[in-house]
């Protein structure tokens, strides 16, 4: 059985699981969501990361299922955190070819209503890369989904080459600035100017911005400085499963 054999098993046997890394706004430390990352518990390799199986399930139909089992996943777990009171927008990153399939939109519709979640607290995250394989088809689907009131980032943004014409026209709430930008900030001042552009870009188009990849407290507060709302990295969480994070939110709080 070949990798993408033994992947399509995997799914069906829910060998995938969800670790979660919570965002915090850089201004109070406020805990506002969390983002999915699937790892696959594999029965004699352990647990595998996303990056030897994802880039192979995108080349091949298989993302749709797998797409479509961490949403439902990411969704139960959203349900189980609001019956303990607990607000967090849950993000899920979506592949290229997911946003080129029309049945997309139904199966996240399906999805929310099955776990009788509003769209609100589902964020779905779209690389400049993915939206860029083909523009205009990728524009329809993320309008119907902000329709339905689904919230869209941009992920990794300033690593690639969204072209700003694009960004103008694309319904996204939100930017999520690339860790290479972030890595480096506080070293680099040029980083720390276009971090600034982004997050001026942002404002005026009404977006908010994310930093990823935050390992230090002087990178927060730099970027607290430079206007970013939001962050997510080490320094305040590891991504890791829902259980664990548990004891974390009682501390953070
Ligand atoms: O969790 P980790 O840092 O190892 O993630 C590595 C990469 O895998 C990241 O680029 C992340 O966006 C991607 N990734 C994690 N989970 C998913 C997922 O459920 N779907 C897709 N398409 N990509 C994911
Ligand atoms: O491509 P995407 O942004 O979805 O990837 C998220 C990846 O970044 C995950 O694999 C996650 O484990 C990783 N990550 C999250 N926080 C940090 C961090 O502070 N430092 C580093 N190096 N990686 C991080
Ligand atoms: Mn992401
Ligand atoms: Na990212």
């Amino acid at each position: 059985l070949g990798l993408l054999g033994e992947l399509r098993r995997a799914i069906d046997g829910r060998e995938l699981v969800l670790h979660f890394q919570p965002k915090a706004t850089l201004s109070g430390e406020e805990v506002c969501g969390v983002e999915a990352l699937v790892r696959w518990q594999h029965p004699e390799r352990g647990l595998v990361a996303p990056a030897e199986f994802i880039p192979l399930a995108e080349r091949t139909p298989l993302i749709r299922p797998l797409t479509r089992y961490v949403v439902d996943a990411a969704l139960a777990q959203c349900a189980r955190w609001r019956t303990t009171g607990r607000t967090l927008r849950v993000a899920v990153n979506i592949s290229a070819r997911n946003l080129l399939d029309e049945r997309f939109v139904d199966d996240v519709l399906e999805l929310l209503a099955r776990h009788d979640v509003p769209a609100w607290f589902l964020e779905l995250e779209v690389t400049e890369s993915a939206i860029m394989a083909d523009p205009a088809r990728a524009r329809a689907i993320l309008t119907r989904l902000a329709e339905v009131g689904v919230t869209l980032s941009i992920d990794d943004f300033g690593a690639g080459y969204t072209s700003l014409a694009h960004l103008k026209d694309l319904p996204v709430h939100q930017l999520k600035v690339d860790r290479s930008l972030v890595t480096d900030v506080t070293v680099h001042r040029s980083n720390a100017l276009i971090v600034r552009s982004v997050v001026e870009l942002a404002r005026n188009l009404g977006l908010t911005t994310v930093a990823e990849g935050v390992e230090d407290r002087e990178t927060w507060d730099l970027l607290a400085r430079l206007g970013c709302d939001v962050a997510q990295g080490h320094l305040l969480c590891r991504p890791m499963p829902a259980e664990l994070l548990e004891a974390w939110f009682d501390r953070a709080r």
